[in-house]
């Protein structure tokens, strides 16, 4: 499972287009790519060639489903993962030069700083828990999925979405994995497919994974289903020029057993998960290996 991600990098260092980018890095990229992992008797996508920090990518998706799009709550537990967007923005706007710590601190310790500075925008939380339509009505899309899944499971219409059109002026960046649509099976397994239009490959994508499978371990749960298969396709999917010696170095590594995810409790909502919650057992990943965000 985790051959096709490296057979992917390889054929993304080998054979993708090279341009530069948004942001100025350049990348290496291939349109149009599928993965499929299994997530049946609790298997999860969290890459062993590298050790992936699974707990903030958990904690990514339990941000984003708390319908959050500010970063003072994913620093106050740890996860500084979207501050550098945030950062970017203080720094050109006032022309400081703080820290990135020192920024995280200000924003952890101050309310008026955090609401001032920490906002990503209209962003996933947002458009999942809280899209607003014309008439300005709001719609929670993970609630009525999580409905659908119990009562009309053969729907083909279970999904959410996170591009709003006429919002993504607002965003500090328009989302990347931009759709997620669920089917269950006549075996009562819960099947997610992940759109994702833009992939950053080395640094991303694990955290991608990851978040997907722990969402659908959540919904499962909740509507008594068993995860099945996770499906993921990538539109843009890329590797940046920074990126290039790392992924040479993961993919000299050999993969060893995906570990398994298990969930130890059962909230009485999607809403009431915490990260207590997860359990992963077997994994002994390969070192980390650093590589910059490119902003
Ligand atoms: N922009 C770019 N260029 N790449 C991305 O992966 C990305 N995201 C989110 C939004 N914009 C993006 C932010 N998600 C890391 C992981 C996920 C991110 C951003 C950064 C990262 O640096 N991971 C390191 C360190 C992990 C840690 O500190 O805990 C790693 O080794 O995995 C993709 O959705």
């Amino acid at each position: 499972p985790e051959n096709q991600y490296l057979s992917l990098l390889g054929r993304v260092l080998a054979k993708g287009d090279e341009r530069m980018d948004r942001t100025g890095v350049g990348t290496k990229s291939l349109f149009g790519e599928l993965l499929r992992f299994d997530l049946s008797g609790g298997q999860v996508p969290i890459l062993t060639t590298k050790r992936v920090y699974w707990k903030t990518a958990v904690k990514e998706m339990l941000w984003f489903l708390s319908g959050g799009t500010n970063i003072q709550a994913l620093l106050r537990d740890n996860v500084r993962i979207w501050s550098d967007w945030p950062l970017a923005r203080y720094r050109h706007e006032t022309g400081s030069t703080i820290s990135q710590e020192e920024f995280e601190a200000r924003i952890v310790a101050d309310d008026d700083f955090a609401r001032a500075w920490g906002e990503l925008g209209p962003v996933y939380g947002k458009q999942w828990r809280r899209w607003v339509d014309a008439s300005g009505k709001e719609h929670d899309q993970i609630a009525t999925l999580v409905e659908t899944l119990k009562t009309n499971p053969s729907s083909r219409r279970m999904l959410f979405h996170a591009w709003n059109v006429g919002e993504l002026d607002q965003m500090a960046l328009p989302p990347c994995h931009m759709v997620y649509q669920f089917h269950v099976n006549s075996r009562n397994e819960l099947n997610c497919l992940i759109f994702q239009r833009s992939c950053d490959l080395f640094l991303g994508a694990a955290f991608n994974f990851t978040g997907g499978a722990a969402l659908v371990h959540m919904l499962a749960r909740q509507a008594g289903l068993t995860p099945g298969e996770l499906v993921w396709v990538g539109g843009d999917v890329h590797v940046y020029l920074n990126h290039q010696d790392q992924v040479c170095e993961q993919m000299a590594r050999e993969p060893r057993p995906l570990p398994t995810m298990r969930l130890l409790r059962t909230p009485t909502s999607i809403d009431d998960y915490r990260i207590e919650d997860f359990e992963v057992s077997g994994y002994s990943p390969h070192p980390p290996i650093q590589g910059d965000v490119a902003v």
